[in-house]
């Protein structure tokens, strides 16, 4: 649980940094052991599409996802996300809802931590990603010179949800699965920037961002973390990621949570009770269910239109 001090920082800042949150051993090393298993099967298929001349097996996770992007020319974080794309989901985009993965979402330390800020009734939100960026002087680049997943431009949780949540309580959970720095692109926060309006978004290549001209980002922090540690964001917090400019992958997830019951701002994407204190009995306890969930939602939205994820204008005066 949060002392008083943590939660009146966290009220007060819009976001707090928590040591030691978990233990990694538990949460985190599963996950990694989980993705080995992913991108080795990531590596057979383009080795057997000719995409790339070598599986890279004998490397560790990080050096072989970095040769793999690289020689494609290509992120391929999908194989990895436990989430769906915005656009363009068929009955085969790849996603990974693994057990490890679940574990870390439901894991007792971390519901203990979110309850003191969400309350004793907490639904996990289906925004969340695993991010994995590999070191930008060996990443993929679009066709106008931009690193492809680079740093991450500034924003608030809720510009990358419909309107619909608005109200809702969303706590965004963000970790490494290793220790983060401003060399390897830790995150960053602007304090205190949780307490006006949501601001104006323009969609862009890294996701939707707020217009330079809106942001006073000269009181930026920065948000080194260890494995293990956790950062708290207040849906409108404004925050970003800073490049990758180490020789190393720099890999974390983000999660979101939020009382049961309050739209979460995604609603064609499955939510669940992970927590109730109230009625445990609807809590989610079966990884694969949950992996069923996103499977179903996966087919049910192959056959669909695509909906809209958020609320901006690309024409917008700001985003010109
Ligand atoms: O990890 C990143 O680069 C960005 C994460 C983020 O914006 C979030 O977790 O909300
Ligand atoms: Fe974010």
């Amino acid at each position: 649980m949060l002392s008083s001090d943590e939660i009146k920082h966290f009220e007060d800042y819009g976001y707090l940094a928590k040591s030691n949150a978990f233990d990694p051993q538990e949460v985190i090393d599963p996950i990694i052991k989980e993705y080995e298993g992913v991108l080795d099967n990531l590596a057979n298929i383009l080795f057997k599409q000719g995409t790339i001349t070598s599986t890279y097996e004998s490397l560790e996770f990080g050096e072989r996802v970095t040769s793999i992007y690289e020689e494609s020319k290509q992120i391929h974080n999908q194989f990895f996300d436990f989430s769906l794309p915005q656009k363009g989901i068929t009955k085969d985009t790849p996603f990974w809802a693994g057990p490890a993965v679940f574990n870390a979402l439901v894991n007792p330390d971390l519901l203990d931590i979110v309850q003191s800020i969400v309350g004793t009734e907490i639904a996990s939100n289906p925004v969340q990603h695993v991010r994995v960026k590999i070191p930008e002087n060996r990443a993929p680049r679009d066709s106008e010179g931009n690193v492809m997943y680079g740093a991450t431009p500034w924003h608030q949780d809720l510009g990358v949800v419909t309107e619909e949540a608005d109200q809702t309580d969303m706590l965004t959970v963000w970790f490494p699965l290793m220790d983060t720095d401003e060399e390897n692109g830790c995150l960053q926060v602007l304090p205190g920037s949780h307490t006006g309006e949501v601001m104006t978004h323009c969609p862009g290549a890294q996701g939707v961002q707020i217009p330079g001209v809106l942001l006073a980002s000269d009181t930026a922090r920065a948000i080194p973390l260890k494995k293990g540690d956790i950062l708290l964001l207040n849906k409108k917090t404004i925050h970003s990621a800073l490049p990758n400019m180490s020789s190393r992958i720099r890999w974390s997830f983000d999660l979101r949570y939020q009382p049961v019951g309050q739209p979460t701002g995604r609603n064609n994407f499955p939510e669940f009770v992970a927590r109730s204190r109230s009625n445990p009995s609807t809590e989610l306890r079966d990884a694969t269910e949950w992996a069923h969930m996103w499977e179903a939602t996966r087919n049910r939205l192959a056959n669909e239109e695509d909906p809209s994820y958020n609320r901006w204008d690309p024409e917008h005066i700001l985003c010109a």
